[in-house]
């Protein structure tokens, strides 16, 4: 197989910039939530995890960053609930402590996007201040939001379950102003958009409602559904603005020693079960080698090693499989995120 050292790779994966126009907010310098993608090497065992490193996750945020002064923060939780309650900072840090690993996407990532990263996070359990604030019988959802007035809404058993959490950390130090801090919850299962920055307010209600994306039409449920991606294929990054390749046949990155083809999965709640990639428009597919992470929350990484036997121009498909659902065959990029597979044009020169 072609060496590949992650110099060299940092070198040739600039990125993608994403286009401004998916959300509003977006940032616009290039970025590379798989900048380990160099881990992925033929030659190595797949590792367990790739964490995106800070500097390379991205930002989703409806206003500026708000700065939010941590002395003065207080979470509230309020409406149809018997004792609300108002949460300082301390009584978050003072309470039991979880780690855990989650892989955050935008449901405007469109396939194979950089709107995706895997990161640790630490924070407490919500469902013990839920249990002491009591929540109403006439409570259907909690309305949420940011100290930026962004809100979402999803309903009361979600956010009653395990596993829901107020985080104050991400890979090991306190939140950044751009991703939250001091506080956010994570509700996994969910796109980001059901997980606010700056957390001040959780509200039970009981007349259902939409929050700002989901007004402008971006499903209210954004339930993660069973996808996988296409990142590299040898040392290319590829995705969906960026989805032909061309390869000669010799050199260190040629096809003639093979190609690799790696990438990742997610699923709203299940393990990964099988990737399946096609180098032939989806005639015939071949089982991919994957990691198994142990919560199925954090994205699945993958590989493929295909060996072509003859130039020209193939197309390159990769399909997930959870114990939910098998990844559609069309390519979805709608507001209820992308669910279709991402087709890639590769040309192999003679
Ligand atoms: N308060 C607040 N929370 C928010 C948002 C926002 O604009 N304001 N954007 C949401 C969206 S659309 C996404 S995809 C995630 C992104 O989280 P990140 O910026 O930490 O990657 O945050 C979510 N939480
Ligand atoms: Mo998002």
């Amino acid at each position: 197989m072609n060496r590949r050292t992650l110099l060299q790779l940092l070198g040739q994966t600039s990125g993608g910039v994403i286009a401004a126009s998916v959300f509003g907010g977006c940032q616009s310098r290039s970025f590379d939530p798989l900048l380990l993608l160099g881990s992925l090497r033929a030659d190595e065992p797949l590792p367990d995890r790739v964490i995106t490193p800070l500097s390379e996750f991205y930002v989703q945020s409806y206003a500026l960053p708000s700065r939010v002064n941590a002395d003065t923060w207080e979470l509230h939780i309020k409406g149809a609930v018997n004792a609300p309650l108002t949460l300082t900072l301390s009584d978050i840090l003072q309470a039991p402590q979880e780690t855990f690993y989650l892989t955050m996407e935008c449901i405007g990532n469109p396939t194979g996007g950089n709107l995706i990263g895997n990161a640790q996070w630490t924070g407490t359990p919500l469902l013990p201040f839920l249990e002491k604030a009591g929540i109403k019988p006439e409570a259907k959802e909690f309305a949420m939001k940011g100290a930026d007035w962004y809100e979402t809404t999803l309903p009361v058993a979600e956010l009653m379950r395990e596993g829901v959490r107020l985080v104050h950390q991400m890979n090991g130090e306190p939140l950044t102003a751009e991703h939250g801090y001091p506080v956010r919850i994570i509700i996994p299962g969910h796109f980001g958009q059901k997980q606010p920055k700056w957390l001040v307010e959780l509200s039970a209600i009981a007349k259902p409602k939409t929050g700002f994306w989901e007004n402008q039409g971006w499903s209210n449920t954004a339930e993660i559904p069973t996808h996988g991606m296409i990142r590299q294929v040898q040392e290319r990054r590829v995705w969906d603005k960026r989805h032909r390749v061309t390869l000669d046949r010799g050199g260190e990155a040629g096809w003639e020693t093979g190609v690799l083809i790696a990438g990742v999965a997610l699923d709203r709640s299940t393990a990964i079960t099988a990737i399946d990639v096609s180098t032939d428009q989806g005639a015939t597919w071949h089982r991919a080698e994957q990691n198994r992470p142990e919560s199925p929350h954090e994205w699945t990484l993958w590989r493929y090693a295909w060996n072509p036997q003859k130039p020209g121009t193939y197309t390159l498909l990769a399909r997930a499989t959870s114990h939910r659902q098998q990844q559609l065959l069309d390519d979805k990029n709608g507001k209820d995120g992308s669910t279709g597979v991402l087709r890639i044009q590769a040309t192999l020169n003679a």
